[in-house]
């Protein structure tokens, strides 16, 4: 009964494999393996596994330890069926997928007793396939163009920025000697505005002191002036009565000046004689008394006494600083009662630049040199000006020399067909992000929300295996939050311009590019005949 099934099965094989091929071969079995199956032999396993009749084959039951003995059928699980495909490409499949309902093979010899109604599609999918081949072709072929061109303007530019550097470096030489020359001239100029100077420092010296003691004077004149005014009774002391009888003092102007209010100019004393007056006491009570007489102008940029200031003991070593920070309690009123305040004090607006405080204070006169001098400062001044110019001239020339040396050393391709992309930058966005590669500097990351950039990788080496100008690496991006710092695998694929095609990360922090540009394509058979042409 086997035997019968067999035959059966195996002439339904051979039938149809006869109309499929035009040679004589079991189902499922490619041309180049048709030796193996001759019908009037017995059969041996393709692995040598075994031996059957050769009706055993196809006869939907495995034989063969390597499933040789069903290429037809679906009963060896590591069994291959191959499809001829007529009109496109062959194909092999697992023989699991024989009359598995599912259309495999374009020329439906895969389904050849199943309920799937595949028909052949060979001839349309053939002629789409060497359509695209040919579209394919043509890419490679305009690529390659496209890669000559780059060759040439590479080479180009490679020999320009071997000329620059060469040119620099001369420029350089003449620089450095310009500026050996300058700082020369300027130790000449500078010399004899130094001994000349030297005199001045004796006079500017005695200047400054003479500037203090007059201001020190005339601080101590206002001083004795208004302890005469304050001391009520002429007795030589002002007690805090004598303060609680001045409205001026009632800083949280309730209408009287508390015992308080008067006491913040005693420190911890009943009263003060004029030597404690005039070195602190006159100090605190300057900015109030004189805002009073409307002679002093509390300056805009000055920030109001917080609440610690106001407990805190009245700083007085500095009277410039404590002349201000003392005057806490009129600034506690300005904060409460700002409105109060413009009607009584004259409060300068900010245009105002009439600063009773300033106006005190003479401005510092600068020293004026003799003739002889400032023409020796003046000539100096101009010297220095020349050398730091020749200094500035030359660390310009350093850096765009280091700039193009440092180019210099990149493997920009072994025809330099990459060089015209060093400078440039292409970006890709997809839903979260917008990234970019600049070839030979860095890959970034920005996300579209507008946060700032992501460093991906500086430029590190080409990293093909086969060729090794097939893909690139840029590593030592930013750190990746408990991890190691980002980088990028770059590859580089054939097309017609130069275009970022993609971003993944398939790692986290590993990102892979992949590079379209023409710079990378090969020459194609296409091209030959091309060329030949
Ligand atoms: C950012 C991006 C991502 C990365 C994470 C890692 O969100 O750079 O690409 O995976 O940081 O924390």
């Amino acid at each position: 009964m086997k035997s019968v099934v067999h035959l059966a099965i195996l002439c339904l094989g051979l039938a149809k494999s006869v109309k499929a091929s035009e040679v004589l071969r079991p189902r499922g079995v490619p041309l180049s393996k048709t030796s193996f199956y001759d019908p009037s032999r017995d059969f041996r396993c393709l692995d040598g596994s075994g031996t059957i009749p050769f009706n055993y084959v196809n006869d939907d039951y495995c034989d063969c330890q390597d499933g040789s003995d069903e290429p037809g059928t679906a009963a060896c699980p590591n069994g291959q069926f191959h499809c001829t495909n007529a009109g496109h490409s062959p194909l092999n499949i697992p023989s699991s997928r024989v009359n598995d309902g599912i259309c495999d093979c374009c020329d439906a010899s895969d389904e050849y007793a199943s309920s799937a109604s595949c028909t052949n599609t060979c001839r349309e999918m053939g002629r789409a396939a060497r359509e695209e081949s040919l579209r394919q072709q043509q890419a490679q072929m305009q690529g390659y163009q496209l890669r000559q061109s780059m060759i040439q303007e590479g080479k180009k530019r490679n020999e320009e920025d071997q000329a620059k550097i060469t040119e620099l470096k001369k420029e350089k030489e003449l620089a450095d000697a310009v500026l050996s020359e300058k700082e020369e001239m300027k130790k000449v100029a500078e010399e004899p505005e130094k001994e000349a100077l030297e005199k001045y420092r004796v006079v500017e010296e005695e200047k400054r002191v003479r500037d203090e003691a007059e201001k020190k004077e005339r601080e101590s004149v206002e001083a004795r002036e208004a302890f005469a005014h304050l001391d009520n009774n002429g007795d030589g002391v002002i007690t805090i009565a004598e303060i609680q009888s001045r409205q001026t003092f009632d800083t949280n102007r309730d209408g009287e000046v508390s015992e308080e209010e008067a006491k913040f100019y005693f420190r911890q004393e009943e009263q003060m004689d004029l030597d404690t007056f005039i070195t602190s006491g006159w100090a605190m009570m300057r900015p109030t008394y004189m805002m009073d007489k409307g002679m002093f102008t509390p300056p805009t940029t000055f920030a109001p006494p917080t609440p610690e200031d106001l407990t805190a003991p009245p700083p007085l070593e500095d009277p410039e600083v404590s002349r201000y920070v003392n005057s806490r309690a009129n600034w506690e009123l300005l904060s409460e009662e700002p409105e109060d305040l413009e009607e009584d004090y004259d409060f300068p607006d900010d245009s105002n630049e009439e600063d009773p405080a300033k106006e005190e204070e003479p401005a510092e006169e600068e020293v004026k040199y003799d003739e002889e001098t400032q023409r020796l400062v003046d000539a100096a001044n101009v010297a220095r000006e020349a050398f730091n110019e020749a200094d500035r001239h030359v660390r310009d020339l350093v850096r765009e020399l280091k700039n193009l040396e440092e180019k210099q050393e990149k493997d920009l391709g072994p025809e330099e067909e990459f060089r015209v992309m060093e400078g440039e930058c292409y970006e890709f966005t997809d839903r979260e992000y917008t990234y970019k590669l600049c070839p030979f500097d860095k890959t970034v990351q920005k996300p579209k929300n507008g946060a700032g950039e992501t460093r991906l990788g500086q430029w590190g080496e080409w990293t093909g295996s086969e060729d090794k100008y097939s893909s690139m690496k840029y590593s030592n991006g930013q750190a990746c939050w408990n991890g190691p710092s980002r980088s990028t695998d770059v590859n580089l694929v054939c097309g017609i311009e130069n275009q970022l095609l993609s971003v993944t990360e398939p790692n986290r922090c590993e990102y892979l590019m992949v590079l379209q540009t023409p710079a990378v394509c090969a020459k194609s058979e296409a091209n030959d005949s091309h060329d030949e042409l």
